[in-house]
């Protein structure tokens, strides 16, 4: 939700989404752009002169407590089933949450939305009863020819608390099947397919399901569309996950429509698995991601 003492620049306006939800949105000369306050989703980022960058399903669903299909889902504190048996929903509860927005400034065109979600905002949220901890999260997204996505998270209890995050990334392709990714030459990682570890081959492509975590903070390069790259560079970010669930598994999503997968990849920013962050109380850690679009 919006509190009242948020003044809103001419370029942002506060409407009724999809669903009804409640959406931001952007529109100045560099860029336009939207975000939903369910899960501090952003759904939208395009780039004046250039193509939709982000992409969303058709199918996906708008409702309170309901994950958006694409965008940027936020996942803390765990991902996928989490660390422990018995955590669910899959990816934590901050993209469920409704958060907060809690300023919005336009900086000669580079518009800059500051959400928070601490503890006392995630009653009921499904998840939320397995997370004991006092934390505060702010999560900052710059809208202007890049595109800067950051989430702070910080320890304000009194005991340690380890957490996993990432930024799910959904990126827009003209074709799953002629799109690489550039950058995780050399860097080992889990195959969540397989299961198996194994060292990445050069440029990463597309043939089948592909569900991996690579051992990276390098910048990655997504060549998806004729004459486009987009550069994912990362702060505080060990972990880079690729999805793409191909034929069967998008089949199998209610809100994931059946022959959407070549259109899409998730290029990820993450600190997951062994490389989950520690706080101690007090501590606080910022992990950012910048997407440029050169075409
Ligand atoms: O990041 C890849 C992944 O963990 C896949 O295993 C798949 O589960 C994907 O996330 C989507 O998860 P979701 O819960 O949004 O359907």
């Amino acid at each position: 939700m919006v509190s009242s003492s948020v003044s809103l620049p001419a370029s942002v306006t506060l409407a009724e989404g999809e669903g009804g939800l409640p959406v931001v949105r952007v529109q100045t000369s560099l860029a336009s752009g939207e975000l939903y306050l369910n899960g501090a989703h952003v759904t939208s980022w395009t780039p004046t002169g250039s193509q939709p960058v982000i992409w969303v399903s058709g199918s996906s669903e708008f409702a309170p407590g309901k994950a958006i299909r694409g965008g940027i889902p936020l996942c803390f504190p765990w991902f996928g089933p989490g660390r422990e048996p018995g955590l669910a929903p899959a990816h934590g509860f901050a993209r469920l949450a409704l958060w907060r927005l809690v300023e919005a400034r336009d900086d000669d065109g580079e518009v800059t939305l500051v959400l928070g979600l601490t503890q006392a905002d995630i009653h009921g949220v499904p998840g939320a009863g397995h997370w004991p901890h006092s934390f505060s999260a702010t999560y900052t997204v710059t809208f202007a020819r890049d595109l800067i996505v950051a989430l702070r998270v910080e320890n304000t209890g009194e005991e340690m608390f380890s957490y996993e995050e990432a930024l799910h990334t959904y990126l827009a392709v003209t074709d799953i099947r002629s799109t690489s990714v550039q950058g995780l030459a050399g860097t080992t990682y889990l195959d969540k397919v397989s299961g198996a570890v194994a060292s990445q081959d050069g440029d990463v492509s597309f043939t089948g399901e592909t569900d991996r975590v690579y051992n990276s903070a390098c910048t990655a390069v997504v060549t998806g569309a004729p004459g486009r790259s987009v550069l994912v560079t990362k702060v505080n970010s060990v972990n880079t996950v690729v999805w793409n669930p191909w034929m069967a598994k998008s089949a199998a999503m209610p809100d994931f429509g059946d022959d959407e997968w070549t259109g899409m990849v998730c290029v990820e920013t993450a600190n997951v698995l062994d490389d989950a962050i520690d706080l101690a109380p007090g501590e606080s850690h910022t992990m950012s991601s910048r997407y440029a679009v050169t075409d």
